[in-house]
Order: structure tokens, then sequence, then C-alpha cells
């Protein structure tokens, strides 16, 4: 008899709610949920493939442990109890005699597993290393730099309500369903979109502007906008929130890099001079403790007097305080001498006026007359509606210049004014304080903070942010086996064989001899499993709870909580299993859930329900038949909370930091936000450029695919059978290359095969390559699959030059390469000359 039960999609982060109909073990039809309150029953093709992964033939069914010799094929079936209390024992051991970087997690973007995840770091004292330097937590970092708070574009905005929308290097059409679809009803409400983008892609169809960019680029338009906004002055529209809440009345001192400090004036009113800014890392992904004693200077335009703010107090130190916004004032000093300074916008605004469209054209190839509509219509509101600025992973995550790029973006949203925690603006996300609370992640479990690969080089990354060990750093000490390396790698919904950048370090590491130990835990045998000591089968969301602990949904947010569908084959369970029963063989204190059901129910309580005042919940049935719990959006949100200091702005200031001195304690050299030119590029690189004569960008998502998954999906795969390459018609041309023509794509870092896809849509000068690396066969169709290395966009990108510098992000948007045909014989042999040499220097550097 058939059965409709109420779950989550879990094929993407958007966690689109769904009804399966289900006969005996068998998914017959997959529907969206019109009760989910984001997703609204709006389903993408990869939920539709329920039943095929199901019963794929391929799944994993029991843990298996290699017989063979690595990666030699050859398997035995084991029990779950053995394989757990191997990898247990295994880690015991290496850690007693090698110390707590002998045990690495590779983490992947988190199939709704990360915090719990975190907490069996903890527990284990196991190190880790994953995607955080690229994805997300770049953006994250940049505004808790900023705001004091970690913002996530796609949930912060209300796109429904906005007067015009930005897409600045996201595609959520693609990537994030439902915030595509917000952002659709945007534009039928009215709203103006504009897309910055290298390359013209669906979402580029429906704008009214398409911004073309050569990647790695983006922080020089950002620039240029906010060189207009000062010289319109466009931010007269409400400078309210930017006198009160930001710090950009501040005085800065002679040095430029710092703000002017109350102690250096003769009206000290008794400050020290001992007035850093210190931070500390609380723990948790991206979290960070930020303080000063200092007090510091504004000019009071109500009284023509300096006035100062202490931000341990919070307060001002008169009534009545208009800060000034712009110009230079001058004060008496401590040592009798006066001083000229000038205030935060003011330096801004002189330091981007350089940037106007004429000089910034030439830098992005972007025309000059785009930059300008771009400028008109950012700035024309429709019906007073916000513009809302929406940057992700290709404007300000993986390029030299990631943060700076962000920060950018950041300050130009806010000189753009949009309500602020308030609907028509921006939200803010209420999630993060439960999704990454230490009562989760534990870190108390810890007998020291953790070290991680990379620290001295990227302290932001490793030290504040607490994001793992610098990816390119760790894999680079892996391969060449350096005794801080690691010797037991567990990878649990991840596939670094695919995701890291030079991933032949990657391969290296994990076949080099002292690497003990590899487990995997996947869906299907991945090439890291294929070498794996030990395999895991995971169930896939339709066989599962225990998933979702990350909540990342847009207003109004739910908690939800999935049913299982139907049952996993053979042995294979879900991830909080796996991280329970490994969690309770190190601290079973710390584990002391039963069932992943319990440990749904609990974060429920804990985060959700508790907090409310209501009463626990503790049927699980129950809690899966009310499905979505919201207890923080929709009539519960409470608006402009830093207003009544229920939410803080927690910087050092205590205001919004335009200008940051955090930013210079952590690597860069510049408390503004400022333009570095990609560090291999045709400016940075010329020689490189003369033989490598493309601008690459990697990892645009594709529809079918999540990351490197599903390639071996035939409803998937159809969609995009083959690796492909985008190129410029008018580049194609001169190198006689034609649509649908097999190519290599060659950087100075290795070449992968894709066909090329030739349209008018590329920027001329760039090339573009999708994320997915086509590793798995699709038998169905009688698709190839490529392996780790055969058409993975991650051969050809750098991990060790050209890395933002206080954050590490590898500069995948925005490197070199070049195409040709791949029966080019003598570019082929050029190759092969190369090719060793090239993969010692890679693996050695
Ligand atoms: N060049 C380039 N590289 C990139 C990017 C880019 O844009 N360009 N993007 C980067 C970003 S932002 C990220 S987040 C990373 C992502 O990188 P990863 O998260 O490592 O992505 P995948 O390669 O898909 O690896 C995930 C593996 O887990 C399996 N899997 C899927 N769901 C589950 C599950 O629920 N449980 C278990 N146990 N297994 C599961 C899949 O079959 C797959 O083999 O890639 C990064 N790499
Ligand atoms: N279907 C699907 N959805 C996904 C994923 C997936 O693999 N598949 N991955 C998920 C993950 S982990 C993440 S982090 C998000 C990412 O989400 P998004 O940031 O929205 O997605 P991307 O497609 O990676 O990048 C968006 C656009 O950036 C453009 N771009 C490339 N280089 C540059 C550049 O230098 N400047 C500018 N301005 N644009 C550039 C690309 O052409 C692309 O169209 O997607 C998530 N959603
Ligand atoms: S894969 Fe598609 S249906 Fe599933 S959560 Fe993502 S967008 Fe929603
Ligand atoms: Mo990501």
């Amino acid at each position: 008899m058939a059965e409709k039960i109420r779950t989550t999609c879990f094929d993407c982060h958007s966690k689109c709610g769904v009804v399966l109909t289900v006969e005996g073990n068998d998914i017959v039809k997959v529907e969206g949920d019109p009760n989910h309150p984001v997703s609204e029953g709006i389903l993408c093709t990869k939920a539709y493939s329920a039943q095929e992964i199901h019963t794929h033939p391929d799944r994993l069914k029991y843990p298996m442990r290699r017989i063979g010799a690595r990666g030699a094929g050859q398997w035995e079936r084991i029990s779950w109890e053995e394989a757990l209390d191997e990898i247990a024992d295994k880690a015991k051991e290496l850690a007693a005699k090698y110390g707590p970087y002998s045990v690495a997690f590779t983490v992947g973007t988190g199939r709704g597993s990360n915090h719990f995840m975190t907490r069996l770091l903890n527990t284990m004292n196991a190190t880790f290393v994953g995607p955080g330097n690229v994805c997300l937590a770049p953006f994250l970092m940049q505004t808790q730099v900023t705001w004091g708070r970690q913002f996530h574009p796609h949930e912060a905005g209300d796109y429904r309500n906005a007067g015009c929308i930005v897409m600045w290097g996201t595609n959520p059409i693609r990537s994030r369903q439902y915030t595509g679809l917000r952002i659709l009803d945007g534009k039928r409400n009215g709203a103006h979109i504009v897309v910055v983008d290298p390359v013209y892609r669906d979402i580029s169809a429906r704008a009214d502007l398409w911004v073309p960019v050569r990647p790695g680029t983006d922080a020089a338009i950002a620039l240029c906008m906010t060189n207009l906004i000062f010289k319109n002055e466009y931010w007269k529209k409400s400078p309210e929130f930017l006198k009160q809440w930001t710090n950009g009345p501040f005085l800065v001192d002679e040095s430029q890099t710092y703000l002017l400090r109350r102690s250096r004036l003769s009206d000290n009113g008794g400050a020290t001079g001992d007035e850093g800014i210190s931070v500390a890392s609380t723990g948790g992904l991206g979290g960070a403790a930020v303080s000063t004693s200092a007090q510091f200077v504004v000019w009071d335009e109500n009284s023509n007097a300096p006035a100062y703010w202490d931000p341990t107090t919070e307060s001002w130190s008169r009534d009545n305080v208009s800060p000034a916004l712009f110009g230079s004032y001058e004060i008496e000093l401590a040592d009798g001498t006066k001083g000229v300074f000038k205030t935060v916008l003011q330096q801004y605004k002189e330091q981007v006026e350089p940037w106007t469209p004429e000089a910034v054209s030439p830098i992005t190839w972007t025309p000059v007359e785009t930059l300008y509509k771009m400028y008109d219509l950012i700035t024309d509101d429709p019906d007073g509606k916000a513009t809302l600025v929406a940057p992700y992973l290709g404007s300000c995550m993986m390029t030299t210049n990631a943060l700076q790029s962000g920060r950018a973006m950041t300050i130009l949203q806010m000189l753009l004014e949009p309500p602020i925690d308030e609907p028509g603006g921006i939200f803010f996300n209420t999630f993060w304080e439960f999704m990454s609370d230490p009562k989760i992640t534990r870190p108390d479990l810890r007998p020291e903070p953790a070290h991680y690969l990379g620290e001295d080089r990227y302290p932001l990354f490793c030290k504040v942010g607490n994001a793992g060990s610098n990816p390119g750093e760790f894999w680079a000490a892996a391969a060449r086996g350096d005794d801080n390396a690691p010797r037991m790698y567990i990878s649990m919904a991840s596939d670094a064989t695919g995701s890291q950048a030079q991933v032949k370090n990657v391969w290296a590491a994990l076949n080099n001899p002292r690497t003990e130990m590899i487990v995997s835990m996947d869906y299907f045998l991945n090439p890291e499993g294929e070498i794996a000591d030990i395999v895991l089968p995971a169930a896939h969301w339709s066989e599962r709870v225990g998933n979702f602990d990350e909540e990342l949904y847009p207003e109004p947010c739910p908690f939800v909580v999935p049913q299982i569908a139907v049952q996993a084959p053979g042995e294979a369970k879900d991830d909080w299993f796996f991280l329970r029963e490994m969690g309770k063989r190190f601290n079973p204190e710390a584990w002391p859930w039963e069932s992943s059901e319990e440990m749904q129910l609990w974060r429920l309580n804990e985060f959700h329900q508790k907090p409310n005042g209501k009463d626990p919940v503790t049927d699980y049935e129950q809690a899966a038949e009310h499905a979505y719990y919201v207890e923080y959006g929709a009539e519960n949100r409470k608006l402009r909370k830093y207003e009544t200091g229920a939410v803080k702005f927690a910087t050092g200031s205590k205001k919004v930091e335009i200008f940051s001195e955090m930013m210079l304690m952590f690597g860069y050299d510049w408390p503004l936000p400022t333009f570095t030119e990609p560090a291999e590029g045709p400016v940075a690189s010329p020689d490189v450029y003369e033989t490598y004569d493309l601008v690459m960008t990697t990892g645009a998502r594709d529809y079918a695919f999540y990351h490197s998954a599903w390639t071996n999906i035939a409803h998937q795969r159809v969609l995009e059978p083959w690796p492909y390459v985008e190129i410029n018609d008018q580049d194609a041309e001169a190198r006689g290359i034609g649509d649908g023509d097999w190519l290599w794509v060659e950087s100075l870092r290795g070449r992968i095969k894709a066909k090329a896809r030739v349209h008018q849509g590329v920027t001329r000068g760039c090339a573009s390559m999708c994320r997915q690396n086509y590793k798995q066969a699709c038998d169905e169709l009688g698709l190839p699959g490529y392996g780790w290395d055969g058409a993975n966009p991650n051969l050809l990108v750098d991990a060790l030059h050209g890395n933002d510098p206080g954050w590490g992000s590898d500069p995948m948007r925005g490197f070199l390469a070049k195409v040709y045909k791949i029966d080019d014989a003598e570019q082929n042999a050029r190759y092969e000359a190369t090719r060793l040499a090239m993969a010692d220097a890679a693996q050695t550097r």
C-alpha cells in the first residue's frame, strides 16, 4: 500500500521539503512539500533521482576492509562493530605515538553533520582539513571582521522586497534554489537585477544588466561603485546608521593605518595608551572574541569639538553627539602640538577616487558604459526599496584578494543603506548562534586548543577562524611526509581528491607509505574510497533521519524534523550514527544519545524549544508529524535587535568597522578594502601569460551535480554528459577550436580533458570550468568516468602561491591556462617534456 512520507532532500544545502510516496521499500513518487516554510513545494532535478540513488547497484552496502594491496580493489565484509573498533583503536594508537596531528578528518562541504562532526573532532582531539578557506567561511570571516557578525548573503537578503539585487559572482538559480526563486520573485515585484559574472548564464538572461568581469578582479568594480557613491553623495540618503553604528566617523591617525586614540589627546581623560585590539578564538568555526579598552575619537558637529566613543561602556563621552562623517579636524594633542585628522570615510573617499570607470575598465575587462549602467541601477531605488548586494563564491572567496574584495562589497552594501535587521533589507541570520554553539561543538573537550598546519602563514584562518589546517600547507606537508603531517585520514561526506586545490598533493599524501589508515564513508566508492583501508556505507536522505544540523535557511528559518521513508540498502547507516558511535569510543559522556532521532530531538529542545520556554518534545514521530518548527522567524522574529542590545556588533569598537585594525593584525597591509591583482594573471605574471593565455575560473555550479557527486546517476548525467570548458567564440576561432572538440586544458600544474563549449557569453580572454570532475562513470548511459585526475579542474589550481594573505583562499577563480585540441602534436610534445618536472615541483614546493 502506498504511503506518503514527509522528509527533506539533502542533495544540496537548500534542504527542500519533500513528500515521498513509498510502496514497500520503493520510492514511487517524489513531490515538493508545499508546507515547507522555505522551499514552498519546489524541487530541483536532483531530488527526483531519489529512487535511482536508493536502488543503485553500485551503492555501498556493508562496511568493508581492504585485503589486497592499496587500491587493488579487494575487500572483505566486516561488521560495523569491527569497523568502528578498528578505526578507534588505530586513532588512539597513532595519537599516543605521534600526537593529535596524526589523525585527520578530511572534511567536505558538510552534508548535514558539520557541527556534530566538530564535536567528534574535539572529542578525539583530532585535526582536520577542508574547503573552509574557499567556501562560506571567507565570507563569514570578512563579515565578522566588519560587522562583528556573520552573514550568509543567500539567507540574509529579503530579496522578494528588494529594489535592486546584485548577484555578484553567485548563481543561486543553480546553487541555492529557493534563493534563486526568491530573486526571480523580486524581479516580478519590480526589482532590477544586476549580474557580475565572467560568463553569461541563466541568471544573466533574467537580468537587467550583465557585467562581465575578468576573474579575480571584482574588488576593482566594488571600489569603482564606492567611488561613484562618494562622488555623487549617494550615502546621504540616510546617514544615521553610518553615524551611529559604524566607525565611519572615527578619526584616523597620521599613519593612516590606525585609528586615533583618546590617550594621545590633551583631553585624554586618563586613558593609558595600552589600547590594542585583542582577539581570541572562541573555539568554534569562525568565532572570535574581539575587545579593546581604547576610546576612539570623532568630531562632534553639535559641539564643534572632539567626542569619544568608549567600547567597554558602549557610550559617548557626552550626550547628543552627532559625529561628522567626512572632513579633517584639528585637535590638540597631549604634547601640546596640534594634529589634523581625517575621518575614516574621508580617508576611504580619497582612497577610492582613482577608481573611476575609465580606470577600472582596462583592469576588469568590463566596458566603461556597463560600469556606469551598474551604478545607475544600484542607486535607482524603485518605490524606495533597497539595493541588496549578494556576493558569493565567484567574487570574493577564491582569489588572491578574497577578504578585501568581500569587505569592499560589504561596505558598499552599507553605503547603499538597506534597512538593517528588518524586512526589505538584510536580516541578521539567527541560526549562526545556535549552529556553532559550544554546547554542540564542545571545544572544552579538547585538552588544549588545536594546532593547525599553516598557522604562521594564515593566522586569521587557523587561529581566529579555527577553520582547520590551511589545505595547501597541509597537503604539501602530508605529501612530503613531514613529521607533523597525518598518518590516518577519515573522510565522511567529502572527497578531497576532487575538491582540494593542487590535488596531486592530496593523492601523493594519501598514497604516502607512512599513511597507516584511510577511512571513507560515502554512498559509493569514491576515488579516496578506492585506496582506503576501511569503507563505510552511508544512507541517503530518503533513508535516514539525523541530518540537517545546519539550519542555514532564510526567513522564516525553520528547524526541520525529517522522517525515514525507505530502508537503506544492506547495512548503510546515517552519518550521525558513525559520529555518535565513534564519539562513544572516546568519551561516552559527551555522546549520551542512543539514536539519531534522540540527537535530533536534543537539538530541537536545546536550541529551539527550551530557550523559548516551551515544553521539550520527547516523541520523535510527533515531532516529525509537526515537521517544521519556526521559533525565530516569521511572526516570532524580533527586528532591529542591535538597537536594544539583544544583538551586538561584536567588533573591538562594538561598531561596524569600515576601518579594520583587525585586518592589519592578521596578515593584511591595509585597514580599508584594497584591490590586489590575481597572483597569476596577465598583469602579475606576463611571462606565464605568454604561454597560458586564458584567464581561467573553475567551479561554477551546474544544476545536475553537487560538487563531484552524481555523475554516475543517469537522471543527472544526462543533463551534462561530458566534462566541458567554456570559451569565447572568437578565442575559439583564433585557436582553431570548434564547439564540441575534445581539448586539453592545461595550466602550470597539469592538464585535463574537456569538450569545448563555445559561445559569446564568455568574457573574451577568459575560460570557465564547472565544479564536477566526472570521477564516476554512468553505466546506464554508457558514459565514462575520469577518476580523480582525468577531468578534475583542481589539477589546474595552485594552492601554495597566490592565496589570500591572511585567510589563505586558493586562487580557484582567476589563474592562467591554455586550451588546445587533444590531437595537437606540437603542444602535446611540449606538455610531455615538462610533465614530470611539473609534478615533482608541485609536490615539493
Ligand atoms: N576548483 C574548485 N574546487 C572547489 C570549488 C570550486 O568552486 N572550484 N568549490 C569548493 C567548495 S565551495 C566546496 S564546499 C568543496 C566541496 O567538496 P566536497 O564536499 O568534498 O564535495 P564532493 O566532491 O562532492 O565530495 C563529497 C562526497 O561525499 C559523498 N556524499 C554526499 N552526500 C553524503 C552524505 O550525506 N553522507 C556521506 N557519508 N557521503 C555523502 C558524495 O558521494 C561525494 O563523493 O569543493 C571545493 N572545491
Ligand atoms: N547544484 C549545485 N548547487 C550547489 C553546489 C553544487 O555543487 N551544485 N555547491 C554548493 C556550495 S558548497 C557552494 S559554496 C555554493 C556556491 O554558490 P554560488 O557562489 O552561487 O555558485 P558558483 O556557481 O560556484 O559561482 C557563481 C558564479 O560565479 C561565477 N564566477 C566565476 N569566477 C568569477 C569571478 O572571478 N568573479 C565573478 N564575479 N564571478 C565569477 C561563475 O561563472 C558562476 O556563475 O553552491 C552550493 N550549491
Ligand atoms: S538538490 Fe534540489 S531538491 Fe534537493 S535540496 Fe537541493 S535544490 Fe532542493
Ligand atoms: Mo562550498
